[in-house]
């Protein structure tokens, strides 16, 4: 008798539901922002086509550099039918990470290490997929449907979808724009079976600004709304697992993981609030490391100090070769110890790097003394390169 009545009430809860879209997706709402997320837009297949011709256009270009996943299988990112047949709907979801000071100060320190706001605090990747798949899971047992969760990492356009969701417009710096939150907003989506009210598309509001096109440290916009993403720090710094380009090493400054100018320059971000996520805020050791402590670390003590943090997946070497660019450009003739310490690293990586190092802190009488010990050990192709360079 109980299982009947159970039986009972779930038939009738999704029934109403599904007769009422506009109630469900009232609901869905509140449920997102209880669970953390700030904003929440719904939009459907064949919204992005304008995006998509943009797209194939970028990868023609080579814009994507050594980013072979991104140019993989477009039909599955151009439209997500090619990802997934029967999806209906895209919910496209944002949780805001506003810092709660200005990022770009940090780079007039120069002997400490700017991270990216994204990256001072847990991932934001573990975080959202769990709060993706609580709200996806309360959606299918209140509507019943299929559900799929992404962020970030799956053959999804995600901030094309945000745009025609409401949450915002692709900036001039190509990353989405809120007018409540500024450039701070994490993006995640939810694909389902389920048909849904649809949000009109947000309208670009850039107007004649370029403040993000003109503070780029490597002219990385060779147009409005294009990037190159060959030549962005975060490119260089986070994806690029060779040596940093010979062209970008002076402009890296004291980036050592990721990039923020073209977003802390957007006047939209007067509007931006701090973050309410404690788990995504900076965490005290990561808002400006000193260079020094940085570069001596190995690797147990590289994956403790990075535990949780998304700066774990670059792995200790090519973290370490973008600390000593930032030691190259620090200016401070005392850390030329720490590379000179590192030209002997088990990682050809940084021992090139160290090399460049120590070739903008050094005399140059001091360098070549150094080269001439260094050549006859020295077996890597490369780093016998710079030491040449
Ligand atoms: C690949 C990638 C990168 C690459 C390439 C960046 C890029 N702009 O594409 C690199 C490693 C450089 C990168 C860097 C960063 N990333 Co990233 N990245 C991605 C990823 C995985 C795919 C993006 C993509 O499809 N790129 C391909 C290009 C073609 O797409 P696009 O930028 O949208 O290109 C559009 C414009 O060029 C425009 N366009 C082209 N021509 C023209 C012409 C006209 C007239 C117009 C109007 C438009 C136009 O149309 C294109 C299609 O929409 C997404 C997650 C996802 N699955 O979507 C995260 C994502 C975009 N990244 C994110 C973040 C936070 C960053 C960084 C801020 C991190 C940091 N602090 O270092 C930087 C920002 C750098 C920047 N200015 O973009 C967030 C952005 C959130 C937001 N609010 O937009 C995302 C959405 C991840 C997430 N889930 O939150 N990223
Ligand atoms: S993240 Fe930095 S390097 Fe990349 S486009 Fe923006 S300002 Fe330029
Ligand atoms: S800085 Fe200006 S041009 Fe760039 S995204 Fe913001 S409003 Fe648009």
């Amino acid at each position: 008798m109980a299982g009947g009545r159970a039986g009972l009430a779930d038939l009738r809860g999704p029934r109403f539901l599904n007769s009422d879209p506009g109630e469900l997706k009232a609901r869905l709402s509140r449920e997102a922002h209880a669970l953390g997320f700030d904003c929440i837009g719904i939009t459907a297949s064949g919204t992005i086509e304008k995006a998509a011709a943009h797209f194939l256009e970028f990868i023609a270009s080579g814009g994507h550099g050594d980013m072979d996943w991104l140019a993989a299988q477009p039909e599955r990112r151009l439209d997500p039918r090619g990802l997934w047949a029967e999806v209906r709907s895209v919910i496209m979801l944002g949780v805001n990470y506003g810092p709660d000071s200005d990022p770009l100060t940090i780079l007039q320190q120069r002997t400490r290490a700017a991270i990216s706001v994204y990256a001072q605090g847990d991932d934001y990747h573990d975080l959202i997929k769990k709060r993706l798949k609580a709200l996806a899971r309360w959606l299918v047992a209140t509507a019943p449907s299929e559900v799929k969760v992404f962020v970030d990492t799956a053959a999804v356009m995600e901030k094309p979808l945000a745009q025609a969701a409401h949450l915002g417009w692709q900036g001039k710096h190509t990353n989405l724009v809120s007018r409540e939150f500024g450039s701070w907003l994490f993006l995640g989506a939810i694909y389902t079976t389920l048909e849904l009210p649809r949000d009109a598309a947000e309208t670009d509001h850039c107007g004649s600004c370029r403040a993000c096109l003109d503070i780029c440290p490597t002219s990385a916009f060779p147009a409005p709304y294009k990037l190159d993403a060959r030549r962005c720090i975060s490119y260089l710094t986070i994806e690029n697992k060779g040596p940093i380009p010979q062209e970008f090493r002076k402009a890296l400054g004291n980036r050592i993981y990721g990039c923020d100018d073209c977003l802390a320059a957007c006047p939209w971000n007067k509007f931006a609030q701090e973050g309410r996520e404690a788990k995504l805020a900076a965490r005290d050791e990561l808002r400006a490391p000193g260079l020094a402590e940085l570069a001596r670390l190995d690797d147990a003590a590289f994956r403790a100090l990075f535990a949780k943090s998304p700066v774990k997946r670059i792995g200790r070497d090519r973290f370490l070769r973008n600390v000593l660019i930032a030691i190259g450009n620090s200016g401070e003739a005392a850390l030329a110890e720490e590379a000179r310490r590192l030209l002997d690293d088990a990682s050809p990586l940084v021992r090139g790097a160290a090399v460049w190092a120590l070739g903008q802190l050094v005399s140059r009488d001091e360098f070549a003394a150094m080269r001439s010990v260094a050549l006859s050990n020295e077996s890597d192709e490369r780093v016998r390169e710079e030491w040449r360079a």
